[in-house]
């Protein structure tokens, strides 16, 4: 964890943000696999970790803005638990890092808010997304299960993503030692995307240098010689000579804060002329987009910026005609480029995605579109310093969507479906990387990891 005064003067921020009632962050608790005591890897509640500090199952932090006190609450083991579990801190030790005030059992909690509410305070909560959770405030608040989310508080969800949302250089450093810890497993992984191997051997190297680094995984990862499929977490294709394999993944460091990195990869270290090609693309919208990333630009218009350079590379080859402006706003490029360009990065690999899109990706005056692939964007507001974000435009050929939209005749002035045809088993390519939004500009975070195509093509034959 950081150290205590950080966690002090953000909670004091929280409180002044909220302005009155008491706020209520609940941590997570463990959850069981196929049994109780069989239970998933923990991984705490982001909001809770940044405001409390406590990466462990079991607990609730209370601030009571207007009396400007601050309680963790929490069950300390008995010995009977620590047989299994050895010695743990109890509550009250656990508050001093974290510069907490006071610490109570569990129990307490259920007393102190229901004291609130009979003087008509209000309890200011996020909207659950674990199913314990919304029982959980059930239980104190006296909710219906089916009405906890829309008693959310909106003033706790906007100050919580006013803080979270601005990096601070000790949080940039936590993502940047990430993106290092993926640079080694992606070294890795290029050296084992072999011809012959199937792609959980890939997988294994990836795990090895997270493992080894005393990381945990941020999301599942995406490895898959068919990356034309936007969220492929099957792993068992064998690897031929002449595929491409999408790799998706990312490590959280221990105080939570995780990498986003995708690379394309020619399995056996050479692209063919036609992957080259897309590949070139890819690489030119990526770093075009990066290039345009400043404070005061809106990440929308970035998103558009990949989409037009996308539409006239396209249209180069022949894939797509007409004005590449008038395809991107007709929504035609969304053939081959049917996600949004990025999205925050921090605590959660997503940032922030619990607390709703239209808090954290978009502002006021700024609605997601309903436009297909567009209506993918996560991040459209405008640009902060402080923002950590992901550039991650790719190209797919993906055989139904294709299909469909031949038969449709869709956007038939923007696209060439007959040599789009040529193109239908060319399968997914996407380039990722972590960027920062500095004050005059963006930083893109971590050391280098091969992307131009001669430099990955050394990586995988090395
Ligand atoms: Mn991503």
């Amino acid at each position: 964890m950081f150290d205590a005064a950080t966690y002090q003067s953000r909670r004091r921020r929280l409180s002044k943000d909220v302005g009155s009632g008491l706020i209520l962050l609940l941590g997570n608790d463990e959850v069981g696999m196929n049994y109780a005591a069989n239970a998933y890897h923990f991984r705490q509640d982001s909001t809770f970790l940044y405001f409390f500090a406590v990466n462990l199952p079991g607990l609730a932090g209370l601030i009571d803005v207007d009396a400007g006190t601050e309680t963790l609450f929490g069950d300390d083991l008995t010995v009977a638990d620590i047989v299994w579990t050895g010695p743990q801190p109890t509550i009250a030790k656990l508050c001093k890092p974290a510069g907490i005030a006071s610490s109570a059992p569990m129990a307490e909690l259920e007393t102190r808010l229901a004291a609130a509410i009979a003087k008509g305070r209000r309890v200011h909560f996020l909207k659950p997304y674990r199913a314990e959770h919304t029982l959980k405030i059930t239980a104190l608040l006296g909710l219906k299960p089916t009405i906890v989310a829309s008693y959310r508080s909106e003033a706790l969800h906007a100050a919580v993503v006013a803080q979270r949302n601005v990096k601070s250089a000790d949080e940039v450093a936590e993502i940047e030692r990430a993106v290092g810890v993926s640079r080694e497993m992606y070294l890795a992984a290029m050296r084992a995307a072999r011809p012959g191997r199937r792609e959980y051997e890939v997988v294994a190297e990836i795990v090895r240098v997270q493992k080894a680094n005393g990381c945990e995984l941020a999301f599942p990862i995406i490895c898959s010689v068919h990356g034309e499929t936007l969220h492929n977490h099957a792993h068992a294709n064998l690897m031929k000579a002449g595929d491409v394999m999408v790799l998706d993944s990312g490590v959280e460091t221990e105080r939570g804060y995780a990498s986003d990195i995708t690379r394309t990869i020619p399995v056996g270290g050479r692209f063919t002329a036609e992957q080259r090609v897309i590949y070139d693309l890819v690489l030119k919208t990526q770093l075009a987009a990066i290039a345009a990333i400043k404070p005061g630009v809106r990440y929308k218009d970035v998103h558009l910026l990949a989409s037009r350079s996308f539409a006239s590379g396209l249209k180069e080859i022949g894939l797509m005609k007409g004005d590449p402006a008038e395809a991107v706003a007709a929504g035609a490029h969304a053939l081959f480029f049917p996600h949004g360009l990025g999205h925050m990065l921090g605590l959660d690999v997503h940032d922030l995605e619990n607390i709703g899109e239209q808090h954290v990706g978009y502002e006021p005056g700024l609605e997601r579109s309903g436009q297909f692939g567009l209506s993918y964007l996560r991040l459209a507001r405008t640009l902060k310093p402080g923002f950590v974000l992901t550039v991650e435009p790719g190209l797919y050929f993906i055989p139904q969507l294709i299909d469909q939209w031949k038969a449709d005749k869709r956007h038939a002035a923007f696209v060439n479906y007959r040599e789009v045809e040529k193109f239908r088993n060319a399968r997914g390519y996407r380039i990722e990387d972590d960027v920062l939004v500095t004050r005059s500009g963006n930083r893109v975070l971590g050391p280098p990891i091969p992307k131009k195509a001669e430099d990955v093509e050394a990586a995988c034959r090395a």
